[in-house]
């Protein structure tokens, strides 16, 4: 299987560990648990402590519906937190549409820009990336939140994200972005059904020919809850979703994945290496 190695990120045997931290009073997953900074802080600390290689820090909810912050809030909450862990020696990604955002973010010593627009909410992001020389994760986007469940309509949807990602691919790379530093990210949940999510993770391999590493992000989503739901229907609630989580980042990880990113580090760290074990036991010879 192909281990990938994007310059400017741990390099690991096996794929990488993203921690999510979420300095949002709004986030559908931790609803605000970690929203003022030192306890942002002390999470993205925690995260590194039970296994993460790197830590993802977002100031705006991207939860189906929800409503955007302005720059100003945006930069108030993340900056500080970014420049803290950094300090740190933690490597750090920026969770951001806006090219402002990630300058700053940059500038506090973060080292990957994850933007879940893939460059369409603010194109000057992209020439930003291409001139920093950053590694750049460009995920599958169909528009805003606030209304994106209206534009989750496929033919196909891993033929259709797969092409809409590769012409994102080419217009980055055209706008200078180095092509070894872009991750592609299929966008699990955004403009997706959870038929849609299921379909892009077990076609993982469609995505893999675009050539470049693949960033998974399932963690707690609702189409976990809804696999999952009580006896009277309703859907497994997000503190629950942990187990159902961390299978997904093994199986995300046998099946090449380059980067899990999840909202609890300590059973995605076992995940991956027991999914590595299981992957590289195939190419190696065993004595008798
Ligand atoms: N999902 C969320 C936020 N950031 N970034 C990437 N690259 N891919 C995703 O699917 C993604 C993301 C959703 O919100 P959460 O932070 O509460 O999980």
């Amino acid at each position: 299987m192909t281990r990938w190695a994007v310059p400017g990120l741990p390099v690991r045997d096996r794929a990488l560990v993203m921690g999510v931290v979420n300095v949002t009073p709004d986030s559908f997953s931790d609803g605000g648990e970690f929203f003022d900074l030192e306890t942002a802080v002390e999470r993205g600390r925690e995260l590194m402590r039970t296994g993460a290689d790197l830590v993802d820090v977002g100031g705006e909810s991207t939860r189906p519906g929800a409503v955007r912050v302005d720059a100003e809030e945006e930069l108030r909450r993340v900056i500080p937190v970014v420049a803290k862990l950094a300090a740190d020696g933690i490597p750090v990604a920026v969770d951001t549409t806006r090219a402002e955002v990630a300058a700053e973010a940059l500038g506090a010593g973060a080292v990957l820009v994850n933007d879940v627009s893939g460059g369409l909410a603010e194109p000057e992001l992209v020439g930003l990336v291409a001139a920093a020389g950053v590694p750049y994760v460009l995920m599958h986007w169909r528009g805003p939140s606030v209304d994106m469940q209206s534009r989750a309509v496929y033919d196909d949807v891993v033929t259709d994200v797969s092409r809409e990602l590769a012409a994102r691919l080419d217009e980055v790379v055209a706008a200078g972005v180095d092509p070894e530093l872009v991750i592609l990210d299929p966008g699990l949940g955004f403009a997706k059904t959870a038929e849609h999510n299921w379909a892009l993770l077990s076609r993982l391999g469609e995505l893999h020919a675009l050539g470049r590493p693949v960033l998974l992000a399932a963690s707690r989503k609702a189409f976990l809850g809804r696999l999952l739901p009580a006896a009277d229907g309703t859907a497994r609630p997000v503190g629950d979703r942990e187990d159902a989580t961390t299978a997904v980042s093994a199986l995300a990880a046998a099946n090449g994945a380059y980067c899990v990113r999840v909202h609890e580090a300590a059973a995605t760290a076992d995940a991956v290496r027991v999914a590595a074990a299981w992957t590289n036991a195939r190419t190696k010879p065993v004595a008798r």
